[in-house]
């Protein structure tokens, strides 16, 4: 589809020169040659050529030519039936982070998208706060995602690669910090990813640490088999992201204990709050245990 409306933006491009072209050289022309006197009938003659001619036949050959390129177009770009109905995924955008769940395979995840290369992927996009918008610009298409309304988007990534999505309605003062990892995989590597997800094996964090993130983290946070939370994002493979915080940090070993510690002024007014009064040293272990969290 991208492809497609490039081609029609070349098209476009191309044509609205070559009508600038002429009206230029038409101009250039009446400004510069000398001025001649004629009578009157034969000027209403020449104005009525150039009525019909060039406000009427002109525009109408033009209007008709660029809908000869643009109408099949935009038919192409329709959500037209497939032969088999295509991969669905839900995205539902939250100040600021982005929730992706895969409801035929029961999979959640946050802030990272992955999908089959080469195989369309429907997208049904939502909020649950404000007005995002959903956007990775080299698999083109862009669409709203409006609370209460469910949007649908069909995408290709024509090749396995690594994408950036980004939010890009206005969302409030961490906008920018709403990015979306996008990786397109080989059919059978993406299978692989969504089975290593589909039941993971995590084993809760034991002792008083574990108790600590159970009673405050596991509230918001879901980690599949270990706590429940539903308001913060889910954290059952958030060691195998390349980032935290939705593209703040990227997650290198000891970034989750830096997040964990200093993530509202990575962040400012993100809606996790403060962790001063844990334990540091509970602190420290969620972080090593959140880390090792990569199916
Ligand atoms: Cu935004």
């Amino acid at each position: 589809m991208a492809r497609e409306v490039a081609v029609l933006w070349w098209v476009m491009c191309g044509f609205a020169s070559l009508v600038l072209l002429l009206v230029t050289a038409l101009w250039v022309h009446a400004m510069r040659r000398a001025p001649h006197a004629m009578d009157e009938a034969r000027a209403r003659t020449i104005t009525l050529r150039w009525l019909v001619g060039g406000g009427l036949l002109l525009p109408s050959l033009s209007i008709v030519l660029l809908l000869l390129f643009g109408v099949p177009i935009g038919q192409h770009m329709l959500p037209l039936p497939l032969n088999e109905p295509p991969l669905r995924i839900e995205v539902i955008g939250h100040q600021w982070w982005w929730e992706v769940r895969y409801p035929q395979s029961g999979v959640f995840t946050a802030n990272q998208l992955h999908l089959p290369a080469g195989q369309p992927v429907d997208l049904d996009v939502s909020s649950a706060d404000v007005i995002h918008a959903f956007w990775v610009p080299r698999l083109g298409g862009k669409i709203d995602m409006i609370p209460g309304r469910h949007n649908r988007i069909r995408l290709q990534a024509d090749a396995p690669g690594v994408f950036r999505g980004q939010c890009s309605e206005f969302c409030g003062t961490q906008h920018s910090h709403m990015i979306l990892d996008v990786q397109a995989h080989a059919p059978e590597d993406f299978q692989a990813w969504l089975q290593a997800r589909r039941e993971p094996q995590i084993a809760a964090l034991p002792g008083a640490a574990g108790a600590t993130f159970q009673a405050r983290c596991g509230q918001c946070h879901r980690v599949a088999g270990v706590s429940a939370g539903t308001r913060g994002p889910d954290l059952s493979d958030v060691g195998s992201r390349a980032q935290l915080g939705a593209g703040v940090l990227a997650n290198e070993p000891g970034a989750t204990l830096r997040w964990l510690q200093q993530h509202q002024q990575l962040k400012p007014g993100n809606a996790m709050p403060h962790h001063d009064d844990l334990d540091p040293d509970h602190l420290g272990a969620i972080a090593d245990w959140l880390e090792t969290l990569a199916p």
